[in-house]
């Protein structure tokens, strides 16, 4: 497998920082000096790519291009935008970026009731308690129900994934963070393994899988080398590193080391299925020292994170 993360901000100097901590492979979006519609023009794309790679690095996963509410809810303009989106998979296969990670979370993203949790050594942390989101008055979108987005997505899925088959892209798609159904009547449905192989099953593809964000199938109470060896090394094409407290209806995210997980056996079972792709630590506490003001993203936390990945794949390589 391959360390990969996301960089906040993304800057040369930051660049570096992931260079110094040995990390290969960096997960972004196009930075937006480099955009103008909707499609990711293929120069900026390269620019990208290259400005990476003068760092010493890769740039192999795209997290994310932007799916709107049109897409997702199946509104008026949803086709011009799904071509769209197949022009910019196939920029950014042709300029060599191979693996998507998106999501189907449809009128807002990954949600936390507080970024001020406190957790080892009062280190400030992210939550989600269901019970402060359970009487939240609607959206202006008002009640969208599963059958609506399973329809949605299955749409989309016929017209993207045979793109991203001929652009050479692999599709992971994200669960749903909190993988629970509904909130404030968005119903969301990438929120069980029992659902994901349905996703799988719309449209069968060495290019459609699984983002393996680790937490959000801690937070279903999956367990963790059994769903990994469920989806196999095919179908997972990137992979989230991270560990929680508790999981749905509540939760709080955790340190690497100080989770609810075996980390250790988890990262085995990454290494039993055959796991080659990148895999980044996801959301961190933030330490007393950093700024909280990017959710999880903080420099240290994450430096942290990858310090204890990389001392595991070292102690189970020399194991083995
Ligand atoms: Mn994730």
């Amino acid at each position: 497998m391959k360390l990969a993360l996301v960089l906040r901000p993304f800057s040369e100097e930051n660049l570096a920082v992931a260079k110094q901590m040995g990390v290969t492979d960096i997960v972004t979006t196009l930075p937006t000096e480099g955009r103008s519609g909707r499609v990711w023009p293929y120069e900026a794309i390269v620019r990208n790519k290259q400005r990476i790679a003068d760092a010493g690095l890769e740039w192999s996963v795209v997290e994310s291009v932007p799916i709107s509410d049109n897409v997702k809810l199946g509104k008026e303009g949803r086709d011009a935008e799904i071509d769209d989106y197949c022009q910019t998979i196939l920029n950014l296969g042709a300029a060599g970026v191979s693996i998507m990670c998106w999501n189907w979370m449809a009128v807002f993203g990954w949600m936390r009731t507080s970024f001020t949790t406190r957790t080892r050594g009062n280190a400030l942390s992210s939550s989600y308690d269901h019970k402060l989101m359970e009487n939240a008055p609607l959206t202006e979108h008002g009640e969208v129900s599963q059958d609506q987005l399973w329809e949605t997505l299955e749409y989309f899925l016929k017209k993207v994934i045979p793109v991203a088959e001929e652009a050479k892209v692999r599709q992971g798609i994200h669960p749903d963070d909190p993988p629970l159904s509904p909130i404030r009547g968005i119903s969301r449905i990438v929120n069980s393994i029992e659902n994901y192989d349905r996703i799988l099953s719309l449209y069968p593809s060495e290019y459609h899988g699984v983002t393996f964000c680790q937490g959000n199938f801690t937070a279903m109470g999956a367990d963790i080398p059994s769903a990994l060896k469920h989806f196999g090394k095919d179908r997972i094409p990137f992979a989230h590193f991270r560990d929680l407290h508790g999981k749905v209806p509540t939760f709080a995210e955790s340190f690497h080391d100080d989770g609810d997980t075996d980390m250790a056996q988890a990262l085995k079972a990454y290494m039993d299925i055959g796991f080659e792709g990148p895999i980044r630590p996801d959301h961190t506490p933030t330490f007393a020292i950093d700024e909280n003001e990017t959710g999880g993203y903080n420099i240290l936390g994450r430096l942290f994170a990858v310090g204890y990945m990389r001392g595991l794949i070292d102690g189970l390589n020399s194991e083995a």
